[in-house]
């Protein structure tokens, strides 16, 4: 998998996840000190994300939320009934629900990596949807993925939310969009949400909340390199940053030594200037030309696109 992408979990004698591991002696051995994004979601991470969503300032779950609610009907005209609708991560419980509910669908089919999650979120499903075909699959959907055979003859809805492709660089995220086509074939569809440029001080209020739980999410990282690779990052001497960077029109976070530090990481040393930072988070923000292009370069072509009343957040219909 690339750096962004998901791998299954290696552990080597001591127990220690070897890809964690090297990403993170890479990543703090550049000049400008990187981790990859994903490494921030162990249990305590996937908790903080949860409650992020749930604090004022985060509008991106809400305002996707609130389309999938109240386009139901645009959906169920634009996509016709009796797709398979195929979720890329493991389905909210929220989210998946409306539109199920919405568009009359023929199957559903959960892709995973992590099994416990892709099996406690199909049989939730299941239960909501009592006589909906549910069909889990554990696998790494960054490339193509078989189907199961009883798919095989209806046409695919691929669903993306949560502007998740937003914490790719456009690299990594066409490169997805390229396997999504793969996996979903011709006549297939995607339905993705992509989070809006807007202004600036909007943007950094939401991934740096009053709360501090966007805080604690991204200073959990350095938290949990100290627990599984034997660090001895000063967590306290480092504060969370969120910044709006132009050029590449995302959100960037960052971890900010306050003052000059040394400390050691898996038996090497490292050290960091006041002000120096690790970055930890992109988080791409979308105008509907962009959002365009970018679909376009991963072989799909939007045909519909609908944003929530206060225009914060999208989400698009494209076909293969
Ligand atoms: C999961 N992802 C879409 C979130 C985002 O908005 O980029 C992750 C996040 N990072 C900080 N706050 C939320």
């Amino acid at each position: 998998a690339n750096s962004e992408g998901i791998q299954l979990v290696d552990l080597d004698e001591d127990g220690v996840d070897r890809a964690f591991r090297a990403d993170v002696l890479a990543g703090l051995g550049q000049p400008q000190k990187a981790i990859p994004a994903r490494w921030l979601y162990d249990d305590a991470g996937s908790q903080l994300f949860e409650d992020i969503t749930q604090v004022p300032e985060y509008y991106p779950t809400r305002s996707e939320k609130e389309i999938l609610e109240n386009r139901g009907q645009e959906f169920a005209d634009a996509v016709g009934s009796g797709r398979a609708v195929v979720e890329f991560g493991s389905g909210s419980s929220v989210k998946t629900p409306l539109l199920l509910e919405a568009i009359d669908p023929g199957a559903y089919v959960p892709l995973d990596i992590a099994g416990d999650f892709l099996r406690a979120a199909a049989a939730d499903l299941s239960a909501k949807f009592p006589g909906l075909p549910v069909y889990p699959v554990e696998a790494d959907f960054t490339k193509k993925v078989q189907l199961p055979a009883e798919v095989a003859d209806m046409p695919k809805l691929g669903f993306f939310p949560g502007s998740t492709i937003g914490n790719m660089v456009p690299r990594s995220a066409v490169d997805l969009l390229r396997s999504m086509r793969e996996t979903l074939g011709t006549d297939a569809m995607l339905l993705i949400g992509m989070d809006l440029i807007k202004d600036k001080d909007v943007l950094e209020a939401a991934y740096d909340d009053a709360r501090g739980v966007t805080a604690e999410f991204n200073l959990n990282l350095l938290r949990r390199i100290n627990r599984e690779l034997d660090g001895t990052i000063p967590v306290q001497k480092f504060h969370h940053e969120a910044r709006w960077n132009d050029t590449f029109a995302r959100i960037e976070m960052h971890a900010v030594a306050e003052e000059d530090v040394t400390f050691s990481v898996a038996d090497r040393s490292f050290s960091m200037r006041a002000g120096e930072t690790i970055h930890t988070e992109n988080s791409h923000k979308f105008d509907a030309r962009s959002s365009n292009t970018l679909l376009l370069a991963g072989h799909w072509t939007p045909i519909a696109r609908w944003t929530d009343a206060q225009g914060r957040f999208s989400v698009i219909l494209a076909e293969a």
